[in-house]
């Protein structure tokens, strides 16, 4: 059997050829767009391979075009010895083309960088592929994010959804309600300081992703997950709600009882909630959900609408239609967790993410699918998949366990979008997204440590064809061709020992 290139998010097809491969000196000239050469000398200087010089006027060794032809974000790359040609059918393809040229590079013994002969052809399955990054539980600043969104874009994601507010703290500054990051920023998990976005910072997030092909989705949670606001506005947030589940998680992991008006740093959930009834609370999401779609180029806007765990399911659909009526009326589609697809109101249309297990419990599939019944589109992430932040391995320092224990780079790698929740099929699904809730992440090196090598499973699972349905779509491959990544990786500053992939089975 041939081995396949090894290339991660697997492929549409990618087949050596025969013939030399093609050599990279400094010699090799490079042709066309300039974004896409800027794209793959980053990478090129990364690896401290030979970065060629521009060509003049005249095609290239390497040459870099958009040629209009295919499906969107889709490329094809051809390499023989004369020389590499990638042809985009837009500037995301082209983009995505220099990302697999960039895994297809090797170093030989006598130190020659080379480009195999190959033929790749490819496109994307899913329009929407995420990574989502928590920065309420603990604040991540903008060299952080960026950094994330340079891993992510390397590995074909288009999407950046970040999670600005939490009961631990509010991360982006609101014009119109200056008290949220005055007041409700400071704390995080743990008590390790806090932090938040200025307008300029989240405009320099945006651009820096929109630079790399991805699309920025802010999430503000609602109507739970919002002690913060107690901090800025308390006559907007109902007094915390003390369950066994809040008791147990104070003794199992510590931090105090939440109090109305005072910073929250431990780790419990569902404890809290705006004031539903209350008028002036949707006075203040209208204030809210308008600055950040202002800052908002892309289409999505995230409500949460997740473990509201002390509010009335009547409560809670009245909050969750008003609040997705809000961001319809802004112009934007909503995106909800999947417990909101039980409000009867829920504007139609809204986005619903799936983050019950590959085998859904208690219902959470026939949430899920009443967003397909009102006009939406559904995007998975199976928490005991593809949630970044679980441990690989029980003994592993940092992460959670409760989504069925630790979860391997098998088990991330092994499930099926289709086939998640029943009757939400192929065009029934938007995209694939692998969260990392940052509970037990302070820094980047955390976040490295517990997203690599995962992060290719859920790339691979958002791009590429699906299982069963093309060779190499499958984990034995899978993890050959991540393990052979780890030195790109390296040279991105992946720092952790875990991006040894294959290790962590
Ligand atoms: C569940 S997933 C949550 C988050 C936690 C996460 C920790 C979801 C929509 N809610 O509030 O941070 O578990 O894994």
């Amino acid at each position: 059997m041939v081995t396949p290139p090894p290339v991660v998010p697997l492929p549409s097809s990618a087949e050596r050829s025969p013939g030399a491969a093609f050599r990279l000196s400094d010699a090799a000239a490079l042709s066309g767009d300039p974004s896409a050469a800027a794209a793959l000398r980053r990478i090129l200087r990364a690896v401290g391979a030979p970065i060629g010089h521009d060509a003049d006027g005249t095609t290239g060794d390497i040459d870099l075009v958009v040629d209009g032809s295919g499906a969107p974000e889709s490329y094809r790359l051809v390499a023989d010895a004369d020389g590499v040609r990638i042809a985009g059918a837009d500037a995301a393809g082209l983009f995505y083309g220099v990302q697999t040229l960039g895994q297809l590079l090797t170093r030989d013994d006598d130190g020659a960088w080379r480009i195999p002969a190959v033929r790749v052809g490819d496109a994307p399955r899913f329009a929407y592929r995420g990574v989502m990054l928590d920065v309420a539980r603990h604040f991540h600043p903008v060299a952080t994010v960026e950094a994330y969104i340079d891993r992510a874009a390397a590995l074909k994601f288009n999407v950046l959804h970040l999670h600005l507010s939490d009961d631990q703290g509010w991360r982006l500054e609101i014009p119109s309600r200056p008290l949220l990051t005055e007041r409700a920023s400071g704390s995080s998990v743990g008590g390790d300081g806090g932090g938040f976005f200025t307008q300029d910072d989240y405009r320099r997030i945006v651009a820096y992703a929109a630079a790399r092909h991805m699309t920025v989705v802010p999430e503000i949670d609602l109507p739970g997950h919002t002690h913060a606001v107690s901090l800025a506005y308390p006559e907007l947030a109902e007094q915390p709600v003390l369950s066994d589940h809040v008791r147990d998680t104070v003794r199992v992991f510590g931090g105090g009882l939440p109090q109305h008006g005072e910073p929250y740093e431990g780790m419990a959930v569902g404890f809290s909630s705006l004031r539903i009834r209350e008028e002036e609370t949707y006075a203040f999401l209208e204030d809210v959900l308008s600055d950040v779609a202002s800052l908002t180029p892309g289409p999505y806007l995230h409500v949460g609408g997740d473990e509201a765990l002390g509010t009335s399911a009547e409560d809670f659909s009245y909050a969750m239609a008003r609040a997705t009526e809000i961001v319809t009326g802004l112009g934007k589609t909503p995106v909800t967790w999947h417990e909101a697809g039980a409000a009867p109101g829920l504007a139609a249309g809204t986005i619903g993410q799936y983050w019950g297990f590959v085998t859904p419990t208690d219902g959470m599939d026939d949430k899920t699918r009443a967003f397909v019944a009102r006009g939406g589109r559904v995007v998975l992430s199976p928490a005991d998949a593809i949630y970044l932040d679980m441990k690989p391995s029980e003994d592993f320092p940092i992460g959670l366990t409760w989504a069925r224990g630790a979860t391997s780079l098998e088990r991330a790698y092994s499930w099926e979008p289709a086939e998640v929740v029943g009757g939400v099929g192929e065009e029934n699904i938007l995209g694939v997204e692998a969260p990392l809730w940052t509970e037990t992440v302070r820094d980047l090196a955390d976040i490295d440590a517990l997203a690599f090598p995962r992060i290719a499973a859920a790339a691979e699972a958002a791009w590429s064809p699906r299982t069963g349905s093309h060779p190499d779509r499958t984990w034995d491959s899978f993890r050959d061709r991540a393990a052979a990544l780890v030195p790109l990786w390296r040279s991105q500053g992946v720092t952790t020992a875990a991006a040894e992939a294959g290790g962590s089975r």
